[in-house]
């Protein structure tokens, strides 16, 4: 990998990291009404996956995954407008957080029912093998959504089609306040793949280049018409479900031990100690990230809330 390339990597996960820091500092502050949410720990597996798609390959993304919609080229103002609900954004306010879809990036942001997304990015996958697209859908489940009845639906569909799909299941040790013992029998959520017989790898999601590789992999064989992929991340969801979860239910040492691997602390140093980062990089990377979220919240704060008599406009499929 490029020093270019290793540095894409690293400028999009602290992009991530900053920019839900402030999602969630609008929220306290009363800005944000409905849920707020962080992947916290997740952001290798979010931006090293993104990374490795082309423009042409269409992104599913999950709750958990900001850093693949900016990896994607989703903009900062449309990130925060969209956060904010206001009347510009790409939901025209109409639901916050990722549940928007912008075609021209081809980001299909999350589906709330939990799996139901993974037979609409295989129908997806059918859709793009069948208008001869050569490109590859990429979708995200986590380990609790892994566990719904859509998944090995879809999962299954996509296998049997030799659909060029990409299924990454981001195990964070937690569904909202179920930790992984009491969700699943198996070791490994990976070794459901040999059910469908696809190929199934378990890595570690902390480790950003891994994940790169490791969906480079699948990405090639998906355009090569060979089929889906399983990928288990292995990650730590280090904040609450939502920002009105406390997870007090996370054992305090658990975490601790997880914070050893932050993604982001974990790369900084890895990039510094090879010499691919200096520090006055790093102190522009900084600046640049500050300077482009300050402007980007300005912006969302100064475009007006939908105006409420149009709520239920565009809500329903015109007939
Ligand atoms: C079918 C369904 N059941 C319940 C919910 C409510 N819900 C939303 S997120 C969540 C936890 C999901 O856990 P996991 O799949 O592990 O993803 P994580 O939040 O840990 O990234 C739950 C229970 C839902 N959205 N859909
Ligand atoms: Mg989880």
């Amino acid at each position: 990998m490029s020093a270019d390339q290793k540095l894409r990597l690293y400028y999009y996960m602290r992009l991530t990291r900053e920019c839900e820091s402030t999602i969630m500092r609008l929220y306290r502050q009363g800005k944000i009404v409905g849920g707020a949410y962080t992947g916290t720990g997740n952001e290798a597996t979010a931006v090293g996956s993104a990374a490795a798609l082309e423009a042409r390959d269409y992104l599913f993304p999950m709750h958990r995954d900001l850093g693949a919609h900016l990896v994607k080229g989703q903009s900062l103002k449309n990130i925060f407008l969209q956060q904010l609900g206001r009347a510009d954004s790409l939901t025209r306010g109409r639901d916050g957080t990722g549940h928007y879809a912008d075609p021209a990036l081809k980001i299909f942001g999350n589906v709330s029912h939990l799996a139901a997304m993974i037979p609409m990015a295989a129908g997806a996958a059918l859709a793009a093998k069948m208008r001869r697209e050569e490109a590859v859908v990429m979708t995200y489940i986590g380990d609790g959504g892994s566990n719904v009845g859509e998944f090995h639906e879809g999962v299954n569909f996509a296998a049997v089609m030799k659909l060029p799909l990409v299924v990454i299941i981001e195990n964070n040790q937690f569904a909202y306040s179920t930790p992984v013992s009491r969700q699943y029998a198996a070791s490994r959520l990976s070794d459901r793949a040999i059910g469908y017989g696809i190929p199934g790898h378990t890595i570690d999601g902390t480790d950003v280049e891994r994940v790169y590789e490791t969906c480079t992999e699948a990405i090639g064989r998906a355009r090569r018409g060979e089929g889906p992929t399983i990928i288990e991340s292995v990650t730590m969801r280090m904040q609450g479900h939502s920002a009105s979860d406390d997870a007090s239910y996370v054992p305090p040492a658990l975490l601790d031990e997880w914070k050893k691997k932050d993604p982001v602390v974990r790369y900084e140093s890895l990039l510094l100690k090879e010499c691919v980062l200096t520090a006055e990089q790093k102190a522009k990377v900084d600046k640049e990230i500050g300077d482009a979220i300050g402007e980007a919240v300005r912006y969302a704060e100064s475009n007006p809330l939908p105006d409420g008599n149009t709520a239920a406009e565009g809500v329903y499929a015109e007939r």
